[in-house]
């Protein structure tokens, strides 16, 4: 009997150990499932999701502006670990530059390059920094725009739900026409010429004594074809680029304004992103605006080189010629900038 008692007891006993070995092994195998569970969705981790912003650029692909802004995307994505793209879409693809500055402050698109004369229409203060013949030369432009000044004008747009991230080159504005070559502004006369739609540009042609039309960038070339205009103003890579030089091959180095160009950001687009990378956003767009001065002074000197090539007729101006331009456009100091001239003064003092 106790044979029998004890016989059962270590079966038993064998039963509860087999269970308890069972179930711990099974337990094990789970921990291990699990485990290994774990390992597969580390290892399959999801990469993030980009942040795809747009930029609008008026110009061509290979224009400065436009090289620019895609150095400005390259520097973003590179220092955001892909975690920021930004996608340049050039040739005024998204609108003209009134159109995609509004669609900038409605947060349709994210950023734009622009030149700030369209700006006027906002904040009638810009109208200060692009006044005709204020800069003493390229370096003293640029003390000013990266300086306070330029600084303070950049913000001026907060209250429209955008900010300016950088200055761009544009070098300087000069008249060119189809009928002949300008030495003084008595040759402007009577001549049709295209401006911006901005009220200082319209008060400067005025003021040389030509008739000013007022149009957008993309409808200059078959007007000037047409006949609608006689001739328009801009810089060097614009008269290439845009092949207004071969309708209106008389082109007079007046050097009449600089207008600034700036790259704008819609605020909450930039609030998307973590403080880290709206800090290289910002960053990246003041690099890459040294970049694109380079890009500038090389497609000026192309610019100019091809217009010669092409036969066109560049007439340069002494500095008493140029006198003779300066002092028919001071007079428009009061009228645009009467309410700011501190500012003026500030950067008449800019060394
Ligand atoms: C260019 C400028 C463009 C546009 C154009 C114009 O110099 O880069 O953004 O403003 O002038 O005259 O409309």
């Amino acid at each position: 009997m106790e044979n029998l008692m004890k016989r059962v007891q270590r079966v038993l006993i064998g039963v509860i150990a087999f269970f308890a070995a069972a179930s711990m092994v099974s337990c094990g195998k789970e921990k291990a499932e699990t485990k290994s569970d774990n390992v597969s969705v580390n290892d399959a981790v999801e990469p993030v999701k980009p942040v795809v912003l747009r930029m609008a650029d008026n110009h061509a692909e290979d224009y400065p502006t436009v090289m620019g802004d895609k150095y400005f995307a390259k520097l973003v994505e590179e220092r955001t670990d892909g975690r920021v793209k930004i996608e340049v879409y050039h040739g005024g693809q998204l609108g003209d530059e009134p159109t995609t500055i509004e669609q900038v402050s409605a947060g349709v698109i994210d950023f734009v390059r622009v030149s700030i004369s369209p700006l006027t229409q906002i904040n009638d203060k810009y109208n200060v920094l692009m006044l005709p013949y204020l800069y003493k030369d390229r370096s003293q432009y640029f003390k000013v725009l990266d300086g306070p000044v330029g600084d303070e004008f950049l913000k001026l747009i907060n209250s429209r739900n955008m900010e300016g991230l950088c200055w761009f080159d544009s070098g300087s504005r000069n008249f060119y026409n189809s009928k002949r070559a300008v030495k003084t502004p008595d040759d402007l006369k009577g001549l049709k010429i295209r401006v911006q739609k901005s009220e200082l540009m319209m008060g400067l042609v005025e003021a040389v004594g030509a008739s000013p039309t007022p149009m957008s960038f993309g409808e200059v070339y078959s007007a000037l074809q047409t006949g609608v205009i006689d001739g328009a103003e801009n810089n060097f890579p614009s008269y290439d680029s845009t092949s207004h030089y071969e309708a209106a091959k008389y082109f007079t180095i007046d050097e009449h304004t600089r207008v600034p160009e700036m790259v704008i950001v819609n605020l909450d687009s930039l609030k998307k992103l973590s403080e880290k990378d709206q800090k290289t956003v910002r960053e990246a767009a003041k690099e890459a605006a040294k970049k694109q001065r380079e890009y500038w002074l090389a497609r000026v000197e192309q610019s100019r080189r091809k217009m010669a090539d092409a036969g066109n007729i560049i007439t340069g101006l002494s500095a008493e010629e140029k006198k003779a331009f300066q002092d028919k456009v001071y007079p428009l100091y009061k009228k645009f900038a009467g309410n700011y001239m501190n500012v003026v003064d500030k950067i008449l003092a800019t060394r």
